[in-house]
């Protein structure tokens, strides 16, 4: 039997077993992240590998209109260092149809407590097993930083491994708690991708951040079983280390929006606007913005009866 909850959006009474508990929303809540049940067969992953193989190999649905200013776009010409490719769920019609599971975004909207849930980015990931290899590694950072342009606090994020995911691989590793400290005096370099950041610096930030808070910095890596995902919330420090296994660590970070989620604008105090890159790809609302509800590139992926 399926609880119908609008024609395209609906669970199975299976699934509605995978949902968090109220415990578990108040723990996200609390801790800034939270570990799902299996949500994905161990098909559906093995399917996700398989496309992305493809994908890497060269195959797309459909290609980008516009590259945008700051895209992440491995190409097999960079080689072996850590990949990253942003909106899979556009280019790739086999990896947005398991990426979309009603189920993946009615476990965002309990958690964002939000009517509505839509994809705001997919980036593929893959961590070469090199354990050395410095692009490996994800200096601590939150997604909000990259998301000014947002009005949404709530946003998040599910990172989705394609087998089981624990230290030796570089899981993604959340700073409890932290998406409840108060930032020191904001600084527009946040706004820069990690990619282009000093570690060091990151570091440190994170460090004062915390004592800024009175806050310890405890690091919680998350051991992920094949099938599940971890969530964390937009402004959850988070980072990761080297992959130090005998096999590639493939996984897509999926951000998610609430239904409210608009475009604002929002300036550096050089006086420059910050842009995303969907600014030059989406269509505009009524009043000239870019729309982060275009469901070419933002697609609805839960909306609650
Ligand atoms: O690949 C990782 O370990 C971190 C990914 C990330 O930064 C994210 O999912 O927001
Ligand atoms: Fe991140």
């Amino acid at each position: 039997m399926t609880i119908s909850v609008t024609r395209d959006f609906a669970l199975s009474e299976d699934e509605l077993a995978l949902l968090p508990t109220d415990e578990e929303v108040e723990a996200y809540a609390r801790n800034g992240w939270y570990l799902t049940r299996k949500l994905f067969t161990d098909d559906e992953v093995d399917a996700l590998v398989a496309a992305s193989e493809r994908f890497y190999a060269g195959e797309r649905s459909r290609t980008l209109p516009a590259r945008p200013p700051r895209l992440a776009y491995w190409q097999p010409e960079h080689g072996p260092v850590q990949r990253h490719n942003d909106y899979v769920h556009y280019e790739h019609d086999d990896i947005a149809r398991i990426l979309r599971k009603p189920i993946v975004g009615a476990v965002a909207a309990r958690l964002a407590q939000a009517d509505e849930i839509r994809v705001f980015q997919s980036t593929l990931i893959y961590k070469p097993p090199i354990a050395g290899e410095p692009s490996n590694v994800v200096p601590w950072h939150f997604d909000r930083h990259y998301w000014q342009t947002c009005t949404s606090d709530d946003m998040l994020t599910a990172f989705i491994p394609f087998h089981d995911c624990g230290v030796d691989m570089g899981t993604i590793t959340m700073v409890e708690g932290s998406h409840r400290w108060r930032e020191i005096g904001a600084d527009d370099t946040t706004t820069r991708h990690f990619a282009d950041r000093d570690r060091s610096d990151l570091e440190r930030m994170l460090e004062d951040n915390a004592a800024h808070n009175q806050a310890e910095v405890r690091k919680v890596p998350m051991l992920i079983p094949k099938g599940h995902m971890s969530f964390h919330h937009c402004r959850t420090y988070h980072g990761s280390g080297a992959n130090v296994s005998a096999h590639p660590r493939r996984a897509i970070s999926f951000h998610l929006q609430p239904g409210g989620n608009e475009y604002r604008q929002f300036h550096l105090s050089t006086g420059d606007a910050v842009t995303y890159n969907h600014d030059v790809l989406v269509r505009r609302t009524e009043d000239g913005r870019p729309d982060y509800a275009d469901p070419e590139f933002c697609p609805v992926l839960w909306r609650n009866a």
